[in-house]
């Protein structure tokens, strides 16, 4: 047996976002997202599920919190709502939507649990969308305006913050492939939702560092491990493609200050509009990069597959298989990611924000789950990170997604990603075996393997 101990201050955590677990998705003055809207319309959603009730954790906020303490979580990665604040997305702030978020905040504090806010995990207030959404540059500004609602009230007490989670989601599934709200598809209102994105995180982030708030502020990426499909010159150019989108995209002007032109090039119309400025205010704009991981594709060049002409397949490591997602397992492919973004980026502070499963779970009689194969994947995940820290990766903390079974986006409640178990009959919560396993990989600071 073999012991793998983290640094000393190293953050473990669990993180949930608004819309997958609040509910009360139009109580207390909470407005419409864009979520709401979208799941009320035909086949967006498996089943026709919605995020009305969720996990409900709206109202059983203070309950969840104790169950986290019992957990022995040291810090709960939360989003905020935007709607549940400024219903209309700017103007009038609704104060019951912020009274919750915090008294949120003050249990978590209560029970020891450090709070880590992001402010946009893809709902986006409908009334906003009604004026075109992310690719009307004005979202800059409406954006940066709501976050500085949520410093000036939390920023007191929660000192880890986000702007964004995933935007390429929300650029690409949102606006180009039209899986996720609002829709739509159109290439060049995705790219230029990116832009806007990434540029409304940088006001943000001038917002938060002008205004003197305390604490940190970064920004969360998804990045898959991509591996091409071969040594093929057509594969290894598509492969680059898919890298420039998911990866060199954001993290190019973030820490370069430059967009990837030879890609910008290949966009040809759907190349973005960028205003002389938004690269300076881009450049440096995270104290940390936050790192969601989850699964690796291979990349094969496809004349047929849109405009990146290039086809993934998910791609199982040997010994390896498929998660309940599709997805390829290869907990080398986080190792990878992480030692990238050290080489190529500057080695910045990073938190490993989300990683975790959909797995088969089959609750018992009791609505137990020895969910061994989740454990299995979050063991091999976390020693794949140990590997990177011992190699000078500049890694502070791990995140598990998730803390509760939940609402995933357009599969609705078929996948389960959850430590505690969620019977959505009955809303009972019934932590799993992986719940117990990762509390005593916190309390040792480490794996015993
Ligand atoms: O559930 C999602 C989450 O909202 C964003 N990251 C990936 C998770 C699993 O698909």
């Amino acid at each position: 047996m073999a012991s793998l101990i983290f640094p000393e201050n190293f953050l473990w955590g669990v993180a949930a976002s608004a819309y997958q677990i609040e509910g009360a998705w139009n109580e207390d003055g909470k407005g419409e997202s864009i979520w709401d809207r979208f799941v009320r319309q035909p086949d967006r959603v498996l089943n026709g599920d919605t995020g009305n009730t969720a996990c409900d954790h709206y109202h059983r906020m203070s309950a969840d919190v104790a169950l986290m303490k019992d957990l022995g979580i040291p810090c709960y990665s939360f989003t905020l709502s935007w709607t549940r604040i400024l219903p209309n997305g700017r103007g009038q702030v609704n104060v019951k939507g912020l009274d919750f978020y915090d008294r949120l905040v003050d249990a978590l504090l209560e029970a020891g649990i450090r709070p880590k806010t992001t402010l946009y995990h893809w709902d986006l207030p409908q009334a906003l969308q009604d004026l075109g959404g992310w690719p009307n540059r004005d979202s800059i500004d409406w954006f940066a305006d709501y976050a500085r609602v949520a410093f000036d009230r939390l920023g007191d007490r929660v000192h880890l913050w986000a702007t964004h989670n995933e935007p390429w989601v929300a650029a690409f599934l949102g606006y180009g492939a039209g899986f996720h709200a609002p829709g739509i598809c159109d290439a060049t209102k995705a790219y230029q939702t990116a832009h806007h994105l990434l540029t409304a995180h940088a006001k943000t982030v001038q917002v938060f560092r002008q205004g003197g708030y305390a604490g940190k502020i970064g920004l969360i990426l998804n990045l898959n491990h991509l591996l091409p499909a071969s040594d093929s010159e057509a594969d290894l150019a598509a492969t680059q493609r898919v890298y420039d989108e998911t990866h060199s995209l954001f993290l190019d002007p973030v820490f370069h200050g430059r967009y990837p032109e030879t890609f910008f090039e290949w966009l040809g119309p759907h190349r973005p509009r960028v205003h002389p400025d938004d690269l300076s205010l881009l450049h440096n704009s995270v104290d940390y990069l936050g790192l969601n991981h989850y699964n690796t594709d291979t990349v094969r060049f496809d004349i047929f597959n849109g405009w990146l002409k290039a086809r993934l397949t998910p791609y199982a490591a040997p010994g390896w298989g498929y998660t309940e997602m599709g997805w390829g397992i290869n907990p080398d492919g986080l190792k990878s990611e992480v030692l990238n973004i050290k080489e190529n980026y500057g080695n910045p502070k990073l938190y490993l924000t989300e990683n975790g499963c959909a797995m088969p779970d089959q609750p018992d009689e009791n609505g137990f789950v020895a969910d061994w194969d989740r454990i299995r994947f979050l063991q091999a995940h976390i020693q794949a990170l140990h590997a990177a820290i011992q190699a000078g990766a500049n890694v502070h903390g791990y995140f598990a997604w998730s803390i509760f079974d939940n609402f995933e986006w357009e599969r609705g409640y078929s996948q389960r990603f959850g430590l505690v178990r969620v019977d959505y009959d009955t809303l009972t919560r019934i932590p799993k075996q992986s719940a117990y396993w990762y509390r005593d990989v916190i309390a040792r600071n480490g794996l015993t393997i």
